[in-house]
């Protein structure tokens, strides 16, 4: 059975040089269905700036009245953040439900959210959303109400203050909770680095294909291990970053990570929120920004990328481009550049290609050589055969003869127990 869609108006105000404006509507209509709203019509106005009581000119408040009227919407959704004013001066100007950008973002993550921390997160930045707009919510109510008598206003303000209280309390709380599990990833991710493999991260503008990437990897790699995570049409898909080791063919490894996906306009307090997620990209070796190259959008999704990156610190980590989805498109691929591949995940062409350029940037410290190892060191011999790319073997007097390409890191560790050949 199909969802009952709730019925919605969207309003849009085009400031002057915004040449992206009938994109981001496109985008606000695509947020709606995301919560389950239907977008029924859609009203927009030009003008030099936003109105601070009303957020559109008053004159127009009329026409979008009029219009949720002809389509029967009780819902009317601003394509910006408004101020805790506008929402209540336009409630009670137009009597329906108002909502902007920001609440369906939030609701959206909030109904993605599976890891604890990630809730977490989510409730955070909608507490943080709602204190400042308190206070209208109480006033809506109590114009529904009738009448408040002086003395009436003055118990509504004391329960104002005990909501915000409890909220402040909340948040604080949750705060609290949050700082344990951020710690617990860190060591984690302490650990990671102690071991010393390369961190490569999947980034990108929310479906552009990160998630069908990495389990295209997986799959390639380490097939049937039933380790791909969630990929699917729709905005905001993955909002936990997950990680995967991917050992490839030569016993090269690195960790692969998926994170969530960008938007423009983010509302700010969950980028806040969603920080602590993603210093994992920041701690990255390499980036993997990935494109959707069908999209006539893209290079606003790479600049929105790219900012979101540069407030984030990571904009100094090296970077290479994956223009994915490459099939939906007329030229031949995969085409290699010296920062890039075009490609497509779904159809796993350009993989391998894109893999060739992640090993010649991750993969540095790696010497090659010929040893000797002395018979009772035979645990090496066994560590080298698992985690270095071992080409010939053969058995001598004094021991076993490897021919290898290892990480330096474990050429000095072992460098007492073996006999170095010359090549
Ligand atoms: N045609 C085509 N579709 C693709 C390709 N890669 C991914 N898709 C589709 O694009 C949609 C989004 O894919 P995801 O992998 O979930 O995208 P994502 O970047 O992880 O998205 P978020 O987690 O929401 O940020 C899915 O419907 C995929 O099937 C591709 O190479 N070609
Ligand atoms: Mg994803």
């Amino acid at each position: 059975m199909e969802p009952i869609l709730q019925k919605a108006v969207i309003v849009g105000m085009q400031l002057q040089n915004d040449t992206n404006f009938a994109y981001s509507m496109e985008e606000l209509r695509n947020l709606a269905a995301a919560c389950e709203i239907e977008v029924v019509a859609e009203l927009s106005q030009k003008s030099s700036r936003v109105n601070p009581s009303h957020y559109i000119g008053t004159g127009k408040i009329q026409e979008l009245a009029l219009l949720m009227e002809q389509h029967e919407a009780p819902i009317v959704i601003f394509n910006d953040e408004l101020s805790p004013s506008q929402i209540r001066n336009l409630e009670s100007a137009l009597d329906r439900q108002v909502i902007d950008r920001t609440i369906l973002i939030l609701n959206i993550f909030a109904s993605r959210a599976k890891t604890k921390e990630a809730q977490l997160q989510v409730e955070v930045a909608q507490l943080q959303y709602m204190l400042p707009r308190l206070s209208g919510l109480r006033e809506s109510l109590g114009r529904q109400g009738g009448g408040a008598g002086l003395k009436n206003r003055g118990a509504g303000e004391t329960k104002l203050e005990l909501d915000r209280r409890r909220i402040e309390e909340r948040i604080s709380a949750l705060q609290l909770e949050l700082q344990t599990q951020v710690a617990r990833r860190q060591i984690q991710r302490k650990q990671r680095h102690k071991n010393e493999v390369p961190v490569v991260c999947l980034v990108g503008y929310t479906n552009t294909g990160k998630s069908s990437l990495m389990n295209t990897l997986v799959e390639t790699y380490h097939p049937g291990s039933g380790k791909g995570v969630l990929a699917k049409d729709m905005l905001f898909a993955t909002l936990e970053t997950s990680v995967r080791s991917i050992v490839l063919p030569d016993h090269k490894t690195f960790l692969l990570t998926d994170t969530v996906g960008f938007v423009s306009q983010l509302p700010h307090h969950l980028v806040k929120a969603f920080r602590s997620t993603l210093e994992e990209v920041t701690e990255a070796d390499l980036l993997i920004h990935v494109v959707d190259i069908a999209d006539p959008q893209h290079e606003q999704h790479m600049a929105v990328t790219n900012e979101t990156l540069k407030a984030l610190g990571a904009d100094g980590i090296p970077t290479l481009y994956a223009y994915n989805k490459a099939d939906l498109g007329e030229d031949p691929y995969p085409q290699v550049e010296e920062n890039s591949v075009t490609l497509s995940a779904k159809k796993n062409r350009g993989i391998a290609e894109l893999v060739t350029l992640i090993r010649s940037r991750i993969f540095t410290d790696y010497v090659q050589c010929e040893i000797l190892v002395p018979f009772d060191r035979g645990s090496i011999v066994s560590y080298f055969n698992e985690h270095a790319d071992v080409q010939s073997v053969s058995y001598e007097e004094q021991g076993t003869r490897l021919k290898l390409e290892c990480r330096a890191a474990d050429y000095e560790r072992f460098r007492d127990d073996f006999v170095e050949l010359p090549q």
